[in-house]
């Protein structure tokens, strides 16, 4: 038996490669290493408060990019209508997509055990805008017949470069090691194909779904400054101060 494979490592399937990482991981910048080095470290969520609130877009929202995928036949077969690509994301005046955290944040946050994924389907990123940990394992998957490669360019962390020419590839690591806001992600094969990174040191933040909605909970009391990070606009902040137990508001509006 040779379970070293790669191969046979891929069919043993995510659950059993976290469960190796975050239990006999021998890499320093591991969940399992990150946890032994900081042991008086905070549990992530210990506390109670939480803000909440929307993240708002007040101006023109710009026609949506047409999208030529013909230069590899498979990308095209599969969006026979062709892509179209919209970075400002509005509806009901909340902002899909923002990148929204606690900036100002003391103490150490072990990295969770769970994986993060970023898929590759339909000549894509799913999802487009990703929020993680440092420390915290990244999967990167290739769920289309073709070849993607992923290829981010962080200024901070170590950048990288993985082919991934076949269906069904993943690879499953913890990439980032420190807190970068955001990281752009691209494949040197379809240069449509964008997606970004956020890497945090704590665990108070969240990205925007459709409407622009967020919430960010288990924050020990105190004021904290809240930033909203969208990969077209200039950041805005706020300032919220929240007791334990108690849920603060802010909204943040973007205007163009
Ligand atoms: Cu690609």
């Amino acid at each position: 038996m040779s379970i070293r494979k790669p191969s046979v490592l891929f069919a043993l399937g995510l659950v059993t490669i976290l469960g190796a990482c975050g239990g006999e991981s021998q890499q320093p910048a591991g969940p399992g290493a990150t946890q032994a080095a900081a042991p008086a470290a905070p549990a992530a969520t210990s506390g109670t408060a939480s803000v909440s609130g929307r993240i708002l877009f007040e101006g023109t929202v710009p026609p949506a990019e047409k999208v030529k995928t013909s230069a590899d036949p498979k990308c095209q077969a599969m969006n026979p209508n062709g892509l179209e690509k919209q970075t400002i994301k509005v509806k009901e005046g909340g902002l899909a997509e923002v990148v929204v955290y606690v900036k100002n944040v003391s103490g150490a946050y072990p990295a969770p055990a769970t994986a993060v994924t970023l898929d590759q389907s339909g000549c894509t990123y799913q999802p487009h805008v990703v929020a993680m940990q440092a420390g915290q394992t990244l999967t990167i998957k290739n769920s289309d017949d073709t070849l993607h490669n992923i290829h981010p360019r962080p200024t901070v962390n170590a950048e990288f470069n993985i082919g991934q020419p076949r269906k069904g590839m993943e690879t499953s690591k913890a990439f980032f090691d420190k807190a970068e806001v955001m990281i752009p992600v691209g494949c040197d094969v379809h240069p449509w194909m964008r997606s970004y990174i956020a890497v945090f040191t704590h665990p108070f933040f969240v990205v925007t779904g459709e409407g622009g909605s967020f919430e960010i909970k288990g924050l020990p009391a105190g004021e904290y400054e809240i930033e909203a990070v969208h990969e077209k606009l200039k950041a805005v902040s706020g300032k919220v101060t929240v007791k334990d137990g108690e849920a603060g508001k802010l909204d943040l509006t973007y205007k163009s």
